[in-house]
């Protein structure tokens, strides 16, 4: 298999194709005000690209409440969040694809390389029909198909062998410290949209998705 030439690019979902992290803001903020625990726009930084039961935790955890729930309270706290999660995404539409995304899909799939989302998200499928793009990747891999979430590189490696791709001829992009972890350690080339600071470890760094270039990509990457 050539490696030198980009096979495929793997997207992660909240924070790259769309901006459904607002969505989980509201709904974790509602659970938290509920239960009378501090939670801000700051705190949520942290659940980004984090599985929804450890994002539960954590927000636990800011209100020292770890210890009082059982796990079935837990399991329940979590599907109340997501009732209500599911009820916010029902308002995306195509005009919430992240500027420049839908064009660089396109571009990709006119120059022949293959897609794929590795999102965390059991409600990727759904967010990626609400923005009509569904068809526009070859495989999605969702947490199901994984047991160990980013910053484990799997759900990265599993989309590579999905789509035929080998993973030293593939890119990742993502918004996530966790996920920037997950592609480096697939060993991809990740591209982190975000600021220097959160996007530490990318070795391309976009302050936005506006700013994706396939070109630049390349030539960041060595891969033709
Ligand atoms: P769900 P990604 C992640 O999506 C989100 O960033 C994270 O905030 C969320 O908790 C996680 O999905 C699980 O989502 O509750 O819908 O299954 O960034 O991996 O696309
Ligand atoms: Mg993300």
């Amino acid at each position: 298999m050539e490696t030198n030439k980009l096979q495929a690019v793997i997207f992660d979902l909240d924070g790259v194709i769309t901006d459904s992290a607002k969505y989980h803001y509201q709904a974790w903020k509602m659970l938290a005000d509920r239960l009378d625990i501090p939670f801000d726009e700051e705190y949520n930084e942290k659940l980004k690209g984090v599985s929804r039961m450890e994002s539960l935790e954590l927000i636990l955890k800011n209100g020292d409440a770890c210890e009082k729930f059982t796990a079935e309270e837990k399991a329940a706290l979590a599907d109340e969040k997501n009732e209500f999660y599911k009820e916010l995404i029902h308002q995306i539409t195509p005009a919430d694809i992240l500027p420049g995304m839908a064009e660089f899909l396109a571009e990709l799939r006119a120059a022949g390389i293959r897609t794929a989302v590795a999102s965390v998200s059991r409600n990727a499928p759904f967010i990626l029909a609400q923005l009509g793009v569904t068809d526009s990747f070859d495989y999605v891999c969702g947490a199901a198909a994984v047991e160990r979430a980013k910053p484990f590189p799997d759900i990265f490696l599993v989309a590579a062998q999905h789509v035929g791709a080998d993973p030293a001829a593939c890119v990742g992009v993502e918004d996530a410290e966790a996920g920037i972890r997950a592609i480096n350690a697939a060993g991809m080339f990740s591209v982190g949209v975000g600021t220097p600071d959160q996007m530490r470890e990318a070795k391309l760094i976009l302050s936005g998705t506006h700013e994706r270039s396939l070109a630049r990509i390349r030539e960041a990457s060595g891969l033709a």
